[in-house]
């Protein structure tokens, strides 16, 4: 089991193109502005203030890195997606770099979506689980704010979620930033896919160009000699 409280701010990049080396394993976190991306980071890592929690939703407009121990294993803050107030232009932008991100990035080993209990499963989360899936990447969703909700409730929500057969591949845990709760169990998950992504053999360059010693030339090469 990671020891999550041994994260540390690696740094902020400003684009998909200027994260660290693609090594080792990264979580990635997404999550609509103020649905409380930043209080379950820091719930999880154990910190007050390691992800800065902000009453202006949406100005972070940076990925931050955060290394677990090491910059091997690393958490993935991706700015809050669907704030009404960013232009539409920036917004298809950024929507262009994250698909790419999510398409290309090896070390990726795992996606956690975090939405408001109340108000889950909006465009934007389901564009997020549609990458991950796109994968075969595992999905953690987090029901935040479940403090906000009557237990009975809180099944209610669950259930209705988990029957949605699309969604089959997704994991829902009812969680609270605020009040800690599905935090052993979202820690359980998320280290066991870190190990898991350590472990896997890098997958085969897709666009390598072919070897010029490679064996299988073309007879045509050497008819036209
Ligand atoms: N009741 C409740 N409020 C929360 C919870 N998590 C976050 N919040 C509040 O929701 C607001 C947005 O939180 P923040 O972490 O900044 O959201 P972000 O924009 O997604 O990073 C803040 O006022 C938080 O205090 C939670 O689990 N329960
Ligand atoms: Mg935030």
């Amino acid at each position: 089991m990671i020891d999550f409280r041994t994260a540390f701010f690696i740094k902020s990049a400003p684009s998909t193109k200027e994260l660290t080396d693609d090594f080792g394993a990264e979580i990635a976190f997404a999550g609509r502005s103020n649905a409380g991306k930043s209080t379950v980071l820091n719930a999880l890592v154990g910190q007050k203030s390691l992800a800065r929690t902000s009453r202006t939703p949406g100005r972070t407009q940076l990925i931050n890195l955060f290394g677990l121990g090491d910059e091997t294993r690393r958490f993935v803050d991706l700015p809050g997606y669907g704030y009404a107030k960013v232009p539409e232009a920036m917004r298809r932008r950024w929507g262009d770099a994250l698909a790419a991100y999510f398409a290309e990035r090896r070390s990726l080993a795992g996606v956690v979506v975090i939405m408001d209990i109340r108000h889950p499963l909006k465009e934007t989360d389901q564009q997020m689980i549609e990458y991950a899936l796109g994968r075969a990447l595992p999905i953690l969703c987090l029901l935040n704010k479940s403090d906000k909700l009557s237990q009975n409730e809180v099944s209610k929500a669950v259930f209705a979620l988990k029957r949605e057969p699309s969604l089959a591949a997704v994991q829902w845990l009812p969680f609270s930033g605020l009040r800690g709760v599905g935090v052993p169990q979202a820690r359980a998950i998320l280290s066991e896919w870190l190990a898991t992504g350590i472990e896997r053999p890098p997958e085969p360059e897709q666009e390598e160009p072919p070897s010029p010693d490679a064996t299988d030339v073309k007879p045509q090469a050497f008819a036209s000699d």
